[in-house]
């Protein structure tokens, strides 16, 4: 799939664009299945420590892990793409569709940063607006990135699908304490089909309300920059998912793992980095510079 020139201009003029149908079922039935199984292990985990009674088998994908966070409280989540470093999830983060449709937007030396994430939205939670520019050392705040999100479900209103303020990124202001300094304008919502792709700009305002069903909102939210530049989490690994210059320089499966279990031993844990205190104007590139067709 082809991202036309009137997608790159809307995504321009409003901050985000969503490439609807940008991928297929067989593109994401990997990483499902590997989520499926991941949330299989928690639960015979916490059922061997006595925590949960059922094990919730016949429970779906898109339930199962809801049902046993109901059963027990410390559940809110799965360990994150880092932790697990499962082959399905890295041959993904490099699907060559996905990073097809990524590449009009970041040029063709692409990288994948840390900042990347499985999301499973549990019921009745929501995430606060802000922008993705904020999550970055001072090294790094100006590079060329964007965010991709992408449902393993069905998103919808009811479930708290992504919610963006379209326009916002062209004040070219970076709101570091976001809940106290965002503007104030309407969001629209988006709901998205297993298979649709949000392409945002770091710079757009986005959240999402509450997830008002039984089920999980399960995500990705991934994070791609142009390789070279400096990362936003520089102490956790980076994975080279396309050069056209250099496809031998692409990351292997292996090489990722071992990187990630490496920095993990180091930094367990997510480092805050310090944040201006105040609104500051966007000192990088808004978009790739691209001759006009
Ligand atoms: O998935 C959500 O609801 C919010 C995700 C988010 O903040 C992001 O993708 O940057
Ligand atoms: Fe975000």
């Amino acid at each position: 799939m082809t991202v036309t020139s009137e997608q790159l201009a809307f995504y321009e003029q409003e901050g985000y664009v969503v490439i609807k149908g940008a991928l297929t079922d067989g593109d994401l039935a990997p990483l499902i299945q590997e989520h499926d199984l991941i949330v299989d292990e928690i639960a015979r985990d916490l059922h061997t420590q006595g925590k949960i009674a059922s094990l919730h088998e016949n429970e779906p994908f898109k339930t199962r892990l809801a049902r046993i966070a109901d059963e027990c409280e410390q559940v809110d989540g799965v360990p994150d793409i880092g932790n697990t470093r499962r082959r399905a999830t890295f041959d993904f983060l490099r699907n060559q569709r996905l990073v097809d449709v990524i590449e009009p937007f970041i040029g063709p030396e692409i990288s994948c940063n840390p900042v990347s994430h499985v999301r499973p939205k549990l019921p009745g939670t929501d995430v606060a607006f802000h922008q993705d520019a904020v999550f970055t050392t001072q090294d790094a705040k100006d590079i060329l990135q964007v965010t991709v999100w992408l449902p393993l479900v069905k998103a919808t209103e009811e479930n708290g699908c992504l919610q963006v303020q379209p326009g916002i990124h062209q004040q070219r202001t970076v709101f570091w304490s976001y809940s106290k300094d965002l503007p104030d304008t309407e969001p629209i919502s988006l709901p998205m089909q297993k298979g649709d792709v949000l392409i945002m700009h770091k710079l757009t305002p986005h959240g999402s309300g509450p997830n008002n069903t039984n089920a999980v909102r399960w995500s990705m939210d991934l994070r791609y920059q142009q390789t070279g530049e400096p990362s936003p989490r520089p102490e956790w690994p980076s994975l080279i998912a396309r050069s056209r210059r250099d496809p031998g320089s692409e990351t292997t499966f292996e090489d990722w793992h071992d990187a990630w279990a490496a920095a993990l031993d180091e930094t367990p844990t997510q480092i805050r980095y310090p944040r201006p205190s105040e609104p500051l104007p966007f000192e990088g590139e808004m978009f790739l510079d691209r001759p006009s067709d």
